[in-house]
């Protein structure tokens, strides 16, 4: 068996590992990269499906860390396509020689802390052995794919695709009997296009979605030189935003109650127009106040009545739920689709998914007979990458035994019981909630740092204490309270998953967590214990 030793073991290779990687090495510490798929990206590798895009602005959704970087890559729009994205991550890959330092087509399968040694040993799927003293889970929150459970999914004659796990040489779709199940962001995106070349696409919806036009264009070149001209300056504004983006529009500083209804309506089509998260800017209480929130869902319930023909179509298209409540979802064209003669709806609601069966789909109702099925069902998120990993920390106390009732720790960032393992963008960190590119290089950052000081002061080893891990669980679940999220069924607190334990993962509000993590570094990594 292969054994091979390092300072560092970083697991994935998407934004965090490779910004992880590169922020080791500019401290001299050796890193390994353990990576399953055959090349960078993360998500942009995997989630190929058609349409597949980012909402958050290519100006924002990019590394800070080198200048020249930021100032040379050119994004052609507005927000970044899939293979976009996957291009400028190979080309950060390239640029900084970081290849030689990941092992591809590798997935580990273990991780076991080693007290004597005070090491992480590591096993992969090929059998090797490879021992660290640090362990950074680079895993990514949505990375694990959720696969419904529907009974017959073996026996469909033809190709079911997850979009989280999509060919990489692409799929024909044109002259297709296509089922598409699932309505999140994912479906959303997939939904028009899949539409354009399937000879019939039927849509299983369980939720509706609120959503709202992304509004993509060409770049601006304006703005762009704009931006260019003090990225720096860009950068630090958008750290200050609660989910650490603008996009190109600061939120009002006003409630929708205090305007009248024709300003407010002014408002509401003026933010519609410009698309995307700008829409949840109108005002600063839709998303914590109930009256608020109502009057911005009532303007989209009429959006989406406008744009839809079939008024039976468009009622089973609106949610009853809080906008805002879900991830919000971005489209180009979603709504428009369901006036197509070659696209049927079905709520699942009213009539259950029975099973797959060989020719389709059965529902409770009606057979349904497909070439292709596609699965937009989302993730396992947050959590699903990391449990897949039988991690076993300090007495053989398992991850998965710690987090029996839901994911614990202290900043997001390190489990008591596992000593120098690290999780980025882990549960109990702003993550999910803030423009994830922000939120990957203030956590490597502040990893980095943490571990560079414990070589610089003479320490094996940092691990969070049971009294600091109890009072940022409760920290985090007062401030989700204090939100409309915990209102409906979503996939931050592990609704869609059966069986999951209901918790609220990530943490509101970028900005007083920064505070928070730059307090414990000054205060001597207060909560951890160093030795
Ligand atoms: P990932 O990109 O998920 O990378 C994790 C890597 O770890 C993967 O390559 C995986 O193969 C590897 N891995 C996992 N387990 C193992 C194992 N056991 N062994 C070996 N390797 C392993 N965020 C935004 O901020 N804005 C957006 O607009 C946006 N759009 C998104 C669109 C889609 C379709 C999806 C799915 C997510 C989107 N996100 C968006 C979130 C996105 O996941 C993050 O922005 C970011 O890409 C996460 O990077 P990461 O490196 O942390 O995780
Ligand atoms: O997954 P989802 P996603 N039977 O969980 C349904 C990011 N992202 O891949 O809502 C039938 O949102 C499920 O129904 P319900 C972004 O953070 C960003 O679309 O649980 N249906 C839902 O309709 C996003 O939030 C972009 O009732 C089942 C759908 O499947 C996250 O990734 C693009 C089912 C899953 O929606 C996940 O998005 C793509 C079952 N058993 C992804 N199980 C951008 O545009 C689930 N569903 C930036």
């Amino acid at each position: 068996m292969k054994s091979e030793k390092f300072d560092v073991i970083i697991v994935g290779a998407g934004v965090s590992g490779l910004y992880m990687l590169y922020r080791l090495r500019e401290l001299g510490i050796s890193a390994r990269v353990i990576e399953m798929a055959s090349d960078v990206g993360g998500t942009w590798y995997w989630n190929r499906y058609p349409g597949a895009r980012c909402d958050t602005n290519t100006l924002e959704y990019s590394y800070s860390f080198d200048e020249e970087l930021q100032q040379e890559w050119e994004w052609p729009e507005r927000y970044p396509s899939q293979p976009e994205i996957l291009a400028y991550l190979k080309h950060v890959a390239d640029r900084f020689d970081l290849r030689p330092d990941i092992s591809f087509n590798t997935r580990v399968d273990a991780a076991t802390f080693d007290e004597a040694s005070s090491h992480w040993r590591v096993s992969t799927d090929d059998g090797a052995e490879l021992a660290a003293r640090f362990l950074i889970m680079a895993t990514g929150c949505l990375s694990e794919p959720n696969l419904p459970p529907i009974g017959g999914m073996d026996s469909f004659r033809g190709p079911i695709y997850h979009t989280a796990r999509f060919p990489h040489e692409g799929v024909d779709f044109r002259g297709k009997r296509v089922g598409v199940i699932g309505t999140g962001s994912s479906g959303v995106q997939a939904i028009p296009v899949i539409a354009e070349q399937a000879a019939q696409l039927t849509v299983f919806q369980r939720s509706p979605q609120w959503s709202i036009p992304a509004q993509n264009r060409p770049a601006d070149p304006e703005l762009v030189a704009e931006i260019k001209a003090d990225y720096a300056g860009f950068r630090a504004r958008n750290r200050l935003q609660p989910g650490a983006q603008m996009s190109h529009m600061l939120p009002n500083d006003i409630s929708a109650k205090a305007v009248a209804e024709e300003e407010r309506q002014r408002i509401f089509e003026e933010r519609w127009q410009e698309g995307g998260f700008a829409f949840y800017g109108s005002f600063n209480d839709i998303t914590v106040d109930l009256e608020s929130n109502a009057m911005a869902a009532e303007f989209v319930r009429a959006k989406i009545r406008q744009i839809v023909k079939d008024p039976a179509v468009a009622e089973a298209l609106i949610p009853e739920y809080t906008i805002h409540c879900k991830r919000p979802v971005m489209d180009s064209g979603y709504f428009e689709t369901y006036n197509r003669s070659n696209v049927l709806l079905v709520d699942i609601n009213a009539a259950p998914i029975e099973a797959i069966t060989p020719a389709g789909l059965r529902t409770r109702e009606a057979d349904y007979d497909f070439d292709i099925i596609v699965l937009a069902t989302g993730f396992d998120a947050m959590t699903g990458a990391l449990l897949k990993i039988d991690i076993r920390g300090r007495g053989g106390l398992t991850l998965r035994e710690k987090w029996a009732d839901g994911p614990v720790n202290y900043l997001g960032l390190q489990v008591p019981g596992f000593p120098n393992l690290f999780t980025i963008t882990g549960p109990g960190s702003p993550s999910v909630l803030t423009n994830m590119m922000v939120a990957i290089e203030q956590h490597v950052e502040w990893v980095a740092d943490c571990i560079s000081y414990l070589e610089e002061h003479g320490q094996a080893s940092i691990e969070a204490t049971e009294e600091a891990q109890e009072a940022w669980v409760a920290h985090v679940n007062e401030v989700a309270d204090q939100t409309l999220w915990t209102a409906c069924h979503n996939w931050y607190q592990g609704d869609n998953i059966p069986g999951k334990p209901r918790v609220f993962m990530p943490l509101p509000g970028f900005p007083p967590y920064v505070e928070k993590c730059d307090a414990v570094v000054a205060n001597g990594y207060e909560g951890f214990v160093l030795s």
